[in-house]
């Protein structure tokens, strides 16, 4: 067999190692220096690979895939300014918790600071934002490095599942020496062959494994009377957790990213909840677990002044208001299930009734419409079958979170709420297969429109709300105030989403009507491929309608004691 060259037995052994950590997908971007590393996942015969040219782009893509998949998913990229555009991404990874593994390719130490092109100081350049920082010796052929190779991309992988903190995402800067191709006379630079075994563990298991500490329960003292589950997107299992809740008889409201809804979980607390808590639906204490949002109306039942308990297996500390009175580092199904079973059940069917109530009076609010608004489309999408759901940040998210209703999963980038990575992170989301809808505005689209320009096959059908720039800012003070509102905030556009589509070679079709929306869009998810489906939304209708909705949500709410 010929020996390869050290650069290519350096990637050949990082890619291997990492498929024994469980990496089954690898997101790359194109370059020189990073040549090895693509072509060693790309050959690696149980690694899928996908190409994305816009870096800012392929660290979304990434996340995607990190977000509905259960193992670290690798991202690779070359030298120079290419590194520094997974930012946003990691930035995202960091507070999602997401094991997000940036594996840049850098020039060899001797090689740096003399001007050389496409050359930048890549060491740490993420800051304390990862993890886990290892600048990568470049390989030759002088010593055995493959326990080295191997056991950083050990450390690597256990770091970003949360080994000695919490998950999120690692960068490993590798330095490769030319020849980066597999061949030992590039043309340019002779390389000596690389004399060593690069082979793993003959067990076919990981060069050092790492154990996940089992999570166990908190102490729930100090919970008297009636208890109030709020549950957003975290660590744990919602089946059981929903068990464990109805056990308690508490009454569980399940934010659209907690993947509880579906169930007796209460969905429309941002309308129920529009003018405080209502006396009849008052807790005794309430526990949240895992990331509450986006409806900032859930504050009203988070900062009352009862026993707040909040609950997280890596002690994320979620308390925007302050008002948490005491933060659990412990599992919370095991938690809960170390309370004994509740006897009082009026609170928990005090709320199911108040929401069967108010998503009967949504529902007739938004039935009235033939024109498409947010709100509308959202619930329309309740009755389709999807498995997942991935909304962007701006509307779109607090639409779905007010009025879908589905038991299929919800993806986000809620982290830092950026309206980036958009088109991406969709991408990545459907690279599992199976039913992927994708909901945005117009300028979050745009924002990531080079997105499109991937090799990916998983099909998305992505709905576009286009009100011509972001209509979000219509409900914020500066619509009053500021002159230049227009232009400074709402960014109206002007294009032509439909073109933008033909332009990146996906199909595309436009609905100005709410009839047949639904039977439409789960036509789309029925075939394979990539659809573009433009929702033209007037931004004052839309307006109105989300005042009416607040008026069906009084309306009900004094019906309430
Ligand atoms: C990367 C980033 N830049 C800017 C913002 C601020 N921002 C929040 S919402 C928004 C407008 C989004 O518009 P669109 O996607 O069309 O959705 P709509 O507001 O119409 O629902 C902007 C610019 C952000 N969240 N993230």
């Amino acid at each position: 067999m010929i020996q390869p060259n050290p650069s290519t037995a350096q990637a050949r052994a990082i890619a291997d190692e990492f498929h024994r950590h469980g990496v089954v997908y690898a997101v790359i971007s194109p370059g020189s220096r990073s040549a090895a590393l693509a072509i060693a996942f790309d050959e690696h015969p149980d690694i899928e690979t996908v190409v994305v040219l816009d870096e800012r782009s392929a660290g979304f893509h990434a996340l995607g895939r990190c977000r509905v998949g259960s193992t670290p998913v690798v991202a690779v990229c070359t030298s120079g300014t290419a590194l520094a555009n997974y930012l946003p991404a990691v930035v995202e990874a960091d507070l999602s918790l997401l094991p997000l593994i940036v594996l840049s390719a850098d020039r060899p130490p001797d090689l740096l600071q003399i001007g050389a092109n496409q050359t930048i100081d890549q060491v740490g350049v993420f800051g304390e934002r990862a993890r886990w920082f290892c600048n990568v010796a470049p390989a030759d052929a002088s010593r055995d490095w493959n326990s080295y190779w191997r056991g950083s991309v050990s450390q690597a992988a256990a770091r970003s599942l949360g080994h000695g903190s919490r998950p999120g995402p690692v960068h490993l800067n590798v330095a490769f020496r030319e020849p980066t191709v597999p061949v030992t006379d590039d043309g340019r630079t002779v390389g000596e062959p690389y004399p060593h075994s690069i082979a793993g563990r003959s067990s076919n298991g990981p060069w050092q494994e790492h154990d996940r500490a089992r999570p166990t329960a908190g102490s729930m003292r100090d919970l008297d009377g009636k208890g109030l589950i709020v549950v957003g997107e975290g660590d744990f299992d919602t089946d059981a957790l929903e068990r464990q809740a109805a056990r308690l008889h508490w009454p569980v409201l399940a934010t659209a990213m907690s993947g509880l809804r579906g169930g007796d979980a209460v969905t429309t607390y941002h309308h129920l909840l529009i003018d405080g808590v209502p006396r009849s639906l008052r807790p005794d204490f309430v526990v949240s677990v895992g990331r509450v949002g986006p409806s900032d109306r859930i504050g009203a039942l988070t900062s009352l002044d009862v026993p707040q308990l909040q609950i997280d297996r890596w002690g994320a500390w979620n308390d925007p208001r302050r008002q948490t009175t005491r933060f659990l580092q412990a599992d919370p199904v095991e938690s809960l299930a170390s309370l004994d079973g509740g006897t009082e059940v009026g609170l928990r069917s005090a709320w199911i009734d108040a929401d069967r109530t108010m998503r009967l009076a949504l529902g007739d609010c938004l039935g009235e419409d033939a024109i498409p608004t947010g709100p509308g489309v959202a619930s329309v999408l309740s009755s389709i079958d999807f498995d997942r759901l991935v909304a962007a940040s701006s509307m779109p998210i607090r639409d779905v979170d007010a009025h879908t209703v589905h038991r299929g999963r919800v993806v986000a980038n809620r982290g830092a709420s950026g309206i980036d990575g958009f088109v991406s992170t969709a991408f990545g989301a459907a690279s599992l297969g199976g039913r992927t809808l994708a909901l945005s505005g117009d300028l979050s689209l745009l924002h990531d429109a080079s997105g499109f320009v991937t090799d990916a096959s998983g099909s998305v059908v992505f709905v576009v709300i286009d009100n011509g720039g972001g209509g979000l800012f219509d409900l914020l003070p500066q619509a009053e105030h500021a002159p230049g509102f227009e232009r400074l905030f709402v960014t109206p556009h002007g294009l032509d989403l439909a073109a933008l589509a033909t332009a990146y070679g996906v199909d595309s079709s436009i609905a100005s009507t709410v009839d047949g929306l639904a039977g439409r869009i789960s036509g789309l998810l029925d075939v394979s491929g990539t659809h573009l489906f433009v929702v033209p939304v007037d931004r004052e209708t839309d307006l109105k309608k989300r005042r009416a909705l607040d008026d069906a949500a009084r309306s009900v709410r004094a019906g309430l004691s």
